[in-house]
């Protein structure tokens, strides 16, 4: 595993341009270009895969349900595709994402008081179906008020290898945060829908999101992996909690994970002080 952290990146701070918050606006979304550097996506990399190959017990958490929905475990396979969830508690790599000097400017620019609520990493290899469009929040969650921008919910997808247009890559539909009108976006599902751009980039681009733009993965056609992480973050005024329930175990890290995080990190997931149960 490659020793290089990010602690070099801390000199690297960026300023929000008017263009970015132009763009943000516009579309619902940015690309940023080489967040990370290669030596950075091969640790993270050599992380997941490592994580990827391990066995999860857990088979007593799985039975909790809450009206019926049943909890993620901790790694989900499914066609093509391997998912870990609740990064932070699997893997101490993984924290110097959260409050990374080049994204963390654009989630206080975006959003009020950032809190991270869920993180997860999603390996694509070919066969993929593709996934269906959705959004974590509908478009009265972003707002422009008094020269703000604030959506309340933001999703910061980290590229750790190259998302090609065959690759698996995302999809995301430009000014879906303020659309209107809806149609019926299940029929598009592992499929590019009417207005809709593939996401394209580089490994250690990092793709920033409002969650109330419709979105969505296309299906894999290329060999090789894709491995992005995705790092969730919500307004202080969001109520995690109750958001799904059945999944509060991956979004709320109890306290001897949260020990070890630096102050920053730690007001990050300030919210979670508040849930005290150890594991
Ligand atoms: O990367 C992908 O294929 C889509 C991921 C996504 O939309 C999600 O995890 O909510």
């Amino acid at each position: 595993m490659s020793t290089e952290t990010l602690e070099t990146a801390e000199a690297r701070a960026v300023e929000i341009t008017g263009t970015d918050r132009f763009l943000f606006d516009l579309q619902g979304f940015l690309l940023l270009k080489s967040v990370l550097s290669p030596g950075e996506c091969r640790a993270l990399l050599d992380t997941v895969q490592a994580l990827e190959r391990r066995t999860y017990d857990e088979a007593e958490r799985l039975k909790r349900t809450w009206n019926g929905h049943a909890p993620q475990p901790t790694l989900a396979l499914s066609t093509g595709r391997t998912r870990l969830n609740g990064l932070l508690r699997l893997d101490p790599r993984f924290d110097e994402l959260i409050d990374h000097p080049k994204v963390l400017p654009f989630l206080q620019a975006f959003m009020q008081e950032p809190q991270l609520v869920n993180t997860w990493s999603i390996s694509k290899r070919e066969g993929d179906p593709g996934g269906n469009w959705h959004r974590g929040r509908d478009p009265s969650h972003y707002t422009f008020r008094n020269g703000r921008i604030n959506s309340r919910m933001l999703n910061v997808v980290w590229f750790l290898t190259d998302n090609g247009p065959e690759d698996g890559c995302m999809l995301a539909l430009p000014g879906g945060h303020k659309s209107n009108i809806d149609i019926d976006h299940k029929a598009y599902d592992s499929a590019e829908m009417p207005g809709s751009v593939r996401v394209t980039g580089r490994a250690g681009d990092v793709f920033l999101f409002s969650e109330t733009v419709l979105h969505n993965g296309l299906k894999k056609t290329t060999g090789g992996t894709r491995t992005n992480l995705y790092y969730n973050y919500t307004t202080r005024d969001f109520n995690v909690m109750t958001y799904s329930p059945q999944h509060n175990y991956h979004f709320c890290m109890p306290p001897r994970i949260r020990a070890r995080f630096t102050p920053q990190r730690r007001a990050l997931t300030g919210w979670m002080e508040h849930f005290l149960a150890e594991d």
